[in-house]
Formats: C-alpha cells, structure tokens, sequence
C-alpha cells in the first residue's frame, strides 16, 4: 500500500499521458542555457543569496513560495513580480497577500544585469533561487533547468483562478495540480514544501473557530496543537500573527512536514487533507519514517523540474527586461 504512490501504479495511464504532454516544454528549457551567454550565472545567484539567507533564515521559505506562485499563476514567466497601477496583477491577488522576497529576487537581477545585461531571465533567476533555498535549508540539491523568458501580462485572474484552495481536499488539490499538467504524486511531494515556512492566522483560522458553521473546530486537529493555535490566534480575526507550517523543523527543510501531517498537526486544511485520502496517506505514512529521507529528497527534486516546467516561454517568446519589477500598466 505504501508503494502505490511511489509505483504510481493506479495512476500509471495518467502519467504517460502527461509525460508526453509535459515533453514538449522540456524540449525547449535546458541544463547550462546560460552557459556561454552567461557563464557562472548560477554561482552568483547562489553566492548572493546565501549572503541572504544567512542573515534571514525565513527568507529561503519566501522565496521558494515565490517561484511556485509564479508559476501556477500563469506560467513560470516572472508575471507574479510585474506590477500594476490599478490593482490588477498577479502579485495584487488575495492569495498572493503574504509572498515574500521580491525584492531579494530584484537585488540579484541586478548582479546579473551587471555582469551580463539583458541575458537572463528573472523567471530563471526566481528557479534557481527556490532551488538554493531547499538547498540552504539542508534540503536535496538538484539542478534547475533554464532557457525560460518572462511574459509581460499579469491578470489578477490568473492568480486567483489557478492558485490551490488552502481548505481543499486532495480531489480539489490535485484538479488544481492537473491543470498544471502535475499529477497527484507531484502534489503530495510538493505539498512538503510547507517543511518551510510560516501561514497567517486567516489561512488557518477557519479551522479553529466555527468549521462547519456550528462554532466547531476540524475535529481532525490534535487537540493540545488546537489549544496552541488557538491561543496565539486569539480568535477568528487576527490578520497579522503566524505559525510554521513545520512545527517540527521550521527553517529545515526535512520530513518534518510530513510527521505533523501524520500526527494531526498540519496547519493548513490542504495539508490535513493528504490524510483522507488513502493513496496520498500512504504517501505521508511512508515519509515518517527517517530512513524514507532519500526517496522524499529525489521526488521532490523532480517534481521542482516539472514544476518549473509550466507554461514556460522560450525561443523567441517572451522578454528578457533589465528590471523585474516594472509597471505594465
Ligand atoms: C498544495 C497546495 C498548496 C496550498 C493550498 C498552499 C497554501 C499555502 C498557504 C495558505 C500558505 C500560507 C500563506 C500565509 O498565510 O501567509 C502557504 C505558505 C507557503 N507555501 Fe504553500 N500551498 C500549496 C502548495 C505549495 C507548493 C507547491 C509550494 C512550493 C513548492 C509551497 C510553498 C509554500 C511556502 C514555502 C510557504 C511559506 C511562505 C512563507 O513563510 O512566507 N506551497 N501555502
Ligand atoms: C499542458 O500540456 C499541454 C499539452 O502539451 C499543453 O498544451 C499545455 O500548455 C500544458 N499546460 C501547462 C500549464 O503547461
Ligand atoms: C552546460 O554545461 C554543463 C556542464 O558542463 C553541461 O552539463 C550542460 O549540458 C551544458 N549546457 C549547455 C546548454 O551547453
Ligand atoms: C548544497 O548544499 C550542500 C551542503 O548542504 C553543499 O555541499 C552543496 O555544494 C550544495 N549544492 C548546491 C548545488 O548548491
Ligand atoms: C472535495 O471538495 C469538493 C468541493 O468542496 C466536494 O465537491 C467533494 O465532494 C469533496 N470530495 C471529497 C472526497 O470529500
Ligand atoms: C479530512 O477529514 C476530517 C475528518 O477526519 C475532516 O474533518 C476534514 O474536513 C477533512 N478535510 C478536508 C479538507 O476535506
Ligand atoms: C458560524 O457560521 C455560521 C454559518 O456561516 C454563522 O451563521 C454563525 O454566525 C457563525 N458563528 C460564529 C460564532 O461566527
Ligand atoms: C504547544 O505549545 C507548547 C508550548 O510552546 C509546546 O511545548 C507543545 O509542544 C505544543 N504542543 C503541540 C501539540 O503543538
Ligand atoms: C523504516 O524503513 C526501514 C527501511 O525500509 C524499515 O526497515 C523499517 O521497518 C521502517 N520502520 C518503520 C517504523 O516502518
Ligand atoms: C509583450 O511581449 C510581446 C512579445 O512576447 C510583444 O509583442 C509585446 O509588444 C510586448 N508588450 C509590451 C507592452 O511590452
Ligand atoms: C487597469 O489599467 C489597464 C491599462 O491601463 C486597463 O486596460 C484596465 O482596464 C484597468 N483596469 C481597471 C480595473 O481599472
Ligand atoms: C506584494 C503585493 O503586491 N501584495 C499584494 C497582494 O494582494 C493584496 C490584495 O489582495 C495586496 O494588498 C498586496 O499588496
């Protein structure tokens, strides 16, 4: 039963489909794209942010947020970081309220500019920064894939249209992943990604205070981390404090994630629900077990790259602009 999500046996037709279907991107990305237009390209990002996160160690967290953000909002094309007059981009969507580190990502862009003007992409600079913050965080090191060149529209739409509800089920989360071209099994590895992290109290609150309408809790929360929740939350409208999403290890980047799902102390509704299900928990069981370590590091690794792969821009399409921030309207 463990296996079945490792094996992905009963879900086997499904991923040659999608396989084949995600090929045609990975065609287009490549290893070392920047390698004579921009050599060491990788070791300045990676140079400059580890200067970063030792001096924030929650920044890691933010800035792997950031890259999956921009990436099921419209592509992995940097549209999270354009902004808007009006309001109506990406980055001014709900769900986008609390993603940290943009102005991480600006200060490298701007070393690479000076090394290598108008050469490479912030949505290559935002993949390789979410690939040194599992790293720095004692997480697996895998290369990314480059070559992605950033889009010019942002649409608050997109945002709110493709991001994952943090109450869904893993019927909802994984249609949200499909839609991504990402299977169940990528959504249960990614979902680990919460080993880092914080979430404020609204992304949670529900939980604690009237879930279904009756003044109830989520009875599936451990009763003493209901208690502590609830305590440092203070009611259902509190807006500024947070939690870890990892109780457990916050600023590590390990299985911690999935012993707190395990025990009933997952945070969000999305992360309690990869207990209802019995392939995805059987996927959790599995990686409560330390020895389990280097099966979550080589998926997850893997699920990053086809990650980063989504509604990537190459060739001729798309930009490269001297700054990532800028006005689009
Ligand atoms: C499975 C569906 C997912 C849902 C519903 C979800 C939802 C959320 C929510 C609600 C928060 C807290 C926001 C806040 O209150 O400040 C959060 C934080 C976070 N998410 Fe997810 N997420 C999902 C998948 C992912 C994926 C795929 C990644 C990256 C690969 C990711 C990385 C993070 C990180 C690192 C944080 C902490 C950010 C920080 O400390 O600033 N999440 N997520
Ligand atoms: C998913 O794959 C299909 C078929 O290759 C492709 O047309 C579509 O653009 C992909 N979607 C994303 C979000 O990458
Ligand atoms: C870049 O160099 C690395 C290391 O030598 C190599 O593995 C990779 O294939 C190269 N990529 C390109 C596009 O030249
Ligand atoms: C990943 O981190 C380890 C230390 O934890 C380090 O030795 C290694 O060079 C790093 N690799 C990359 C690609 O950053
Ligand atoms: C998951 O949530 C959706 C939307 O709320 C609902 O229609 C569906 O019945 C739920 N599925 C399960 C298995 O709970
Ligand atoms: C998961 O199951 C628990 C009951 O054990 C239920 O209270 C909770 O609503 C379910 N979560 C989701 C997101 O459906
Ligand atoms: C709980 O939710 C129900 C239904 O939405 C609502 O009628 C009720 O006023 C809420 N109770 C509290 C204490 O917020
Ligand atoms: C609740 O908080 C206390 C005090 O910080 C801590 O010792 C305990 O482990 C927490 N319990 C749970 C279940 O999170
Ligand atoms: C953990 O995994 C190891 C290696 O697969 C296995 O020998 C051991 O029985 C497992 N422990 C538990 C508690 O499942
Ligand atoms: C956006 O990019 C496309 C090419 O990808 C280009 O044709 C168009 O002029 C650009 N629009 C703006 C406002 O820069
Ligand atoms: C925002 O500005 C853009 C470009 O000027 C315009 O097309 C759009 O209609 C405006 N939207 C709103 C809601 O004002
Ligand atoms: C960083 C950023 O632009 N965040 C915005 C996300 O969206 C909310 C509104 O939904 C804005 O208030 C934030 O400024």
């Amino acid at each position: 039963m463990a296996a079945s999500l490792l094996q992905s046996s009963s879900l086997s037709l499904l991923l040659v489909v999608l396989v084949a279907a995600a090929s045609t991107a990975r065609a287009q990305l490549q290893y070392g794209f920047y390698n004579t237009t921009c050599p060491g390209v990788e070791d300045l990002v990676r140079t400059e942010l580890l200067a970063k996160f030792a001096a924030d160690v929650t920044l890691p967290a933010g800035l792997l947020r950031l890259h999956f953000h921009d990436c099921f909002g419209a592509g992995c094309d940097a549209t999270l970081l354009l902004k808007s007059h009006n309001g109506t981009a990406q980055r001014d969507a709900d769900p986008n309220s609390t993603v940290r580190g943009y102005e991480a990502i600006e200060a490298v862009k701007a070393t690479v500019e000076a090394a290598c003007p108008l050469v490479v992409s912030c949505a290559d600079i935002m993949a390789m920064a979410a690939r040194d913050a599992v790293n720095f965080t004692q997480g697996p090191a895998y290369q990314v894939e480059t070559g992605r060149r950033d889009g010019n529209v942002s649409r608050k739409e997109d945002a709110l249209r493709f991001l994952p509800p943090a109450d869904g089920n893993v019927t909802v989360l994984t249609h949200y992943f499909a839609v991504q071209n990402l299977t169940m099994k990528d959504m249960v590895v990614l979902s680990a990604a919460h080993t880092l992290g914080v979430a404020h109290c609204p992304s949670f609150s529900a939980r604690l205070y009237n879930y279904t309408g009756a003044g109830d809790q989520d009875p599936s929360l451990d009763a003493d981390y209901a208690k502590n929740l609830t305590a440092v939350c203070g009611g259902p409208s509190n807006v500024a404090s947070v939690q870890p999403l990892d109780a457990v290890s916050p600023t590590t980047f390990d299985l911690g994630y999935y012993q707190s799902v395990a025990t009933h102390r997952a945070l969000l509704g999305s992360d309690a629900a990869l207990l209802n299900d019995s392939l995805t928990a059987a996927y959790v069981q599995f990686m409560t077990n330390a020895s389990s370590v280097d099966t979550f590091f080589a998926d997850f690794a893997v699920s990053m790259i086809n990650m980063g792969r989504i509604g990537v821009r190459t060739g001729t399409d798309g930009e490269i602009r001297a700054t990532c921030q800028v006005y689009v309207d």
